[in-house]
């Protein structure tokens, strides 16, 4: 048995050493070293010899495998790089290279802003409320009491995809349509994107808009105006003041508009209010008994406030930015700030 040990070893060193290509070494190996290889098959009869034989035997053999393990890959390695076993054995990772980092994302100014306004109306009993950006001419004209061929539409000049069906102006249609299927109370902001065809410094033909409304019995302006003051002392502090004017709007009567004191001026007036003195913020007001009537409410019976405002423009306030294409242009330099 040691004889044959031996034997195999100088058998397997000699074809080692007339081996000259990464294919022939590879097949000495499988030769005596692989599951069915000599050495292997030797190894599985040491069982076999004498007992006070077999501690020896059993060493002897994994001293061959040994030798000849080191010595095909030695071989191997002579060879490099010319076969692909050569190329996997030179191939090192450097596991000391400092890694690449992880960049991590952050929330859109815009959102954060929307975020905000929300979270003000969700602490005073309201929900979020969500509707489709594609909307049927009715819901976004019609049912606000803005029919065909009046002035209002005018007012904001719409994308029209196909005849009955626009990309909204406003979230308002989002209000409609909760109105349509749940009776009052009714008490929602409907945050999203709207869509007007208007492009320079302060308007994108895509903007985000914040609606709210509150349907109930005996729901009156001054709910309109302790609502909106609170909300806006939460966004622009507790010392803003206010100013509210009447204006008009299709779906509300009466309407407000709603200014506060320029956060940049203080009053006295500057190029961010016009000289005025005052930030147009929010419109409002009362909602028409038309609109109560278009959605199959009693306007005998409830009453309710409405209101709108343009998120771009809060946030532009907010963080003194006087071109609204900065939020949409994604340079991180810019986003990165928020
Ligand atoms: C505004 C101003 C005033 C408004 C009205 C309604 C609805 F659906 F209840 F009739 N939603 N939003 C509204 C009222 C919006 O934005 C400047």
């Amino acid at each position: 048995m040691r004889e044959d040990l031996a034997e195999l070893q100088r058998k397997a060193e000699a074809e080692l050493n007339s081996a000259g290509s990464e294919e022939e070494l590879l097949a000495i190996r499988t030769k005596y070293l692989g599951r069915k290889g000599l050495l292997t098959l030797l190894f599985r009869k040491i069982g076999n010899a004498a007992p006070d034989e077999r501690p020896l035997l059993g060493r002897l053999s994994n001293e061959i495998k040994e030798a000849l393990s080191v010595k095909i890959e030695n071989a191997l390695e002579k060879l490099a790089p010319q076969g692909k076993y050569g190329a996997l054995l030179q191939e090192k990772i450097d596991v000391t290279l400092p890694g690449r980092g992880v960049r991590h994302g952050r929330i859109h100014p815009i959102s954060q802003v929307s975020q905000e306004i929300c979270e003000v109306f969700l602490r005073l009993g309201f929900s979020v409320a969500k509707g489709p950006e594609v909307e049927l001419d009715y819901y976004n004209f019609e049912a606000l009491n803005i029919p065909k061929d009046h002035p209002a539409r005018d007012m904001q000049d719409t994308f029209y995809v196909e005849d009955n069906i626009v990309l909204r102006t406003h979230t308002s249609p989002v209000q409609i349509r909760i109105m349509e299927k749940q009776r009052p109370p009714v008490r929602i902001v409907s945050p999203g994107k709207v869509y007007r065809h208007d492009s320079d410094v302060s308007h994108t033909p895509m903007f985000h808009q914040i609606e709210g409304l509150w349907v109930d019995k005996g729901i009156t302006f001054s709910d309109l105006k302790g609502v909106l003051t609170y909300f806006l002392q939460q966004v622009f502090g507790e010392d803003t003041v206010l100013r509210f004017r009447p204006s008009f709007f299709p779906f509300t009567e009466p309407s407000a508009e709603i200014d506060i004191q320029c956060i940049i001026c203080g009053g006295t007036g500057c190029r961010v209010c016009g000289q005025s003195g005052w930030l147009e913020i929010l419109g409002a007001g009362m909602v028409d008994p038309e609109v109560f009537k278009t959605v199959g409410y009693d306007p005998e019976e409830i009453s309710g406030f409405a209101f709108g405002l343009g998120v771009e423009r809060i946030a532009m306030l907010k963080y003194s930015i006087s071109d609204i294409r900065l939020f949409y242009e994604n340079d991180r330099r810019f986003l990165e700030q928020f």
